[in-house]
């Protein structure tokens, strides 16, 4: 196999439960036994809620991160290709930064109904899943990503596709960075395949491939009920697996990969975990 499985079982960037159980749930759907799944465990930590502190869980996603980037390395060590399982997306932070201190420079496609490109100062709900992007692009690093002393992603080999959900100040932030934002409405204009392959013209222009962290709540809600963040308008399961099709036509140029977000706890007839399951399985057996 030229990849390894990573379970990130955290939900500790977000405010609601379930994410944590998430990669065991998908794991589960793995046929091939000759793909090595490692785990990176949570501390048994209290979980801080509310809205008054802006920071909220930033020692224990930092524990976690620290963690996670070491397993990460290991694999990308060894020359594979790490698919790590969230959790959360502040998962990506770890996953996302150790492929990028391998290989130098790299581009990077968000696929997501958020921005993730909040600071500690714009962020509204000091939830660390806003934050990934902004984190490994620079836009937000001080606090997040100390654990990793390397290169960062280019604001301009930065692609976030899919999104529809974005804050006021985080729309600021995007347009002051520069990174390129495709929408929803963006992929029904002009289809999904030719959104993508746009997408990965940007994030390889100039550099050694690319990072893809692929967050389910991109997928419209009433087809995949289970994030823990849900926005209405989304693409369709369809335009989903057109998207990863086409990054999957350019594998040569994928480093690592990411499926994050699905909750369990939110799913129904476990709609959201099948479709998982494909985009899984289909990773796993490009890469075998
Ligand atoms: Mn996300």
């Amino acid at each position: 196999m030229k990849l390894d499985i990573i379970e990130a079982g955290s939900d500790l960037g977000v405010n609601v439960e379930g994410a944590e159980k998430g990669p065991r749930v998908i794991t589960q759907s793995i046929k091939d036994d000759k793909i090595a799944i490692y785990k990176v465990k949570k501390n048994n930590v209290k979980k801080e809620y509310g809205v008054s502190n802006k920071k909220k869980n930033l020692k224990a996603v930092n524990e976690f991160n620290s963690k996670l980037y070491v397993q990460v390395t290991k694999t990308l060590e060894k020359g594979k290709i790490p698919v790590t399982i969230g959790g959360d997306h502040s998962i990506a932070i770890a996953s996302a930064l150790a492929s990028i201190n391998k290989y130098n420079n790299l581009g990077i496609i968000w696929f997501d109904a958020h921005g993730d490109f909040n600071t500690f100062d714009t962020t509204i709900t000091g939830n660390i899943h806003g934050l990934p992007l902004a984190v490994i692009t620079g836009y937000e690093k001080r606090e997040l990503a100390d654990f990793h002393k390397g290169n960062i992603y280019p604001f301009e080999n930065a692609v976030i596709v899919g999104a529809r959900d974005l804050d006021e100040l985080e729309v600021e932030n995007l347009k002051d960075a520069g990174v390129t934002v495709f929408t929803t409405d963006d992929v029904r204009m002009h289809g999904a395949k030719a959104i993508t392959q746009k997408a990965i013209d940007i994030a390889c222009k100039g550099t050694n491939g690319m990072h893809i962290s692929f967050d389910l709540d991109m997928i419209d809600p009433i087809i995949a009920p289970g994030v823990s963040v849900p926005a209405i308008d989304g693409v369709t399961e369809l335009q989903a697996y057109e998207m990863v099709n086409t990054v999957l036509e350019n594998k040569d140029k994928i480093k690592s990969f990411d499926i994050v977000e699905y909750n369990p706890d939110r799913d129904i007839d476990n709609k959201t975990k099948k479709i998982a399951d494909n985009v899984l399985n289909r990773v796993c057996k490009e890469f075998e």
